[in-house]
């Protein structure tokens, strides 16, 4: 089996001893940081489904997670490039009644990279905590949240609602994960959708730049 393929299925099968070492293994044999990411993405979409399916249940699901964790620990390194110029505050976390991290993670340190100081609020963030971060860092530009689940999508819509309507300014607000569309981020008014940690970095940027 192609050693990327070994780390798929170890994130799928929740092998957390093991994808650290199969994936710096993958990246030895000269394999991509991204194709190995993906590669771990799409162990973790074959998870998704078997839990739809009822094949698997939520400890099978945290264990891959776990695992994907591990390998994306050493991935790091590959996909950050630091010493980028300082974009300014980004305050990131995942709305309320959502516990799902692994994206938002890959989102923080992409953007990080991208050049901004990352304050992150973790998992299931009232929009009065994202609001209060504003006002607890300076030169805040960024608000990027997260929502992997689609009843917690209306959090997603309160948060950027009392985002908008605080008064504050400066920011531009960020939006994405799995059942995000573009259309739905428009709905709710956002400044920005990006479908990916790639593209968030690279909206990112633009929208600071922007002004
Ligand atoms: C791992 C996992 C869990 C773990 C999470 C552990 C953790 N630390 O994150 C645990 C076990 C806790 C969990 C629990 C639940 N889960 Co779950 N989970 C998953 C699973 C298998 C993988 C998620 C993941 O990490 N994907 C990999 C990452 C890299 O992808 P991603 O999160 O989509 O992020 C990318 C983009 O979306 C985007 N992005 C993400 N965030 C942001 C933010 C911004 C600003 C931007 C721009 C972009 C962006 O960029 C990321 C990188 O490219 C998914 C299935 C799947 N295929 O996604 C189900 C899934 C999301 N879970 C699901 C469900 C139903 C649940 C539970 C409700 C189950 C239950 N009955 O209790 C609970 C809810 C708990 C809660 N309150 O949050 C459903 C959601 C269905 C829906 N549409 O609502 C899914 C789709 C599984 C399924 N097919 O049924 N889950």
């Amino acid at each position: 089996m192609p050693k990327i393929e070994e780390v798929k299925v170890g994130v799928q099968t929740g092998k957390t001893k093991l994808v650290a070492g199969l994936v710096q293994e993958a990246l030895d044999e000269g394999a991509a940081p991204m194709e190995i990411l993906q590669a771990m993405i799409d162990g973790m979409d074959v998870v998704g489904d078997k839990f739809s399916k009822g094949e698997i249940f939520i400890p099978e699901m945290l264990i891959a997670a776990k695992a994907m964790s591990k390998g994306v620990d050493v991935l790091k390194p590959q996909l950050t490039e630091g010493g980028a110029a300082s974009l300014g505050t980004c305050v990131i976390g995942t709305v309320k009644g959502d516990l799902h991290d692994i994206g938002k993670n890959l989102v923080a340190m992409m953007l990080e990279s991208a050049g901004f100081n990352m304050v992150d609020l973790g998992v299931d963030v009232s929009s009065e905590k994202f609001l209060q971060a504003i006002k607890d860092h300076d030169e805040v530009k960024l608000v990027a949240c997260s929502s992997l689940l689609s009843t917690t999508m209306p959090a997603l819509r309160d948060t950027v609602d009392t985002l908008k309507k605080s008064g504050l300014d400066g920011f531009s607000v960020l939006v994405g994960g799995a059942p995000i569309t573009q259309e739905f981020a428009d709905k709710i008014g956002a400044d920005a959708y990006a479908p990916d940690a790639g593209s968030a970095a690279k909206k990112g940027k633009a929208l600071v730049k922007a002004g």
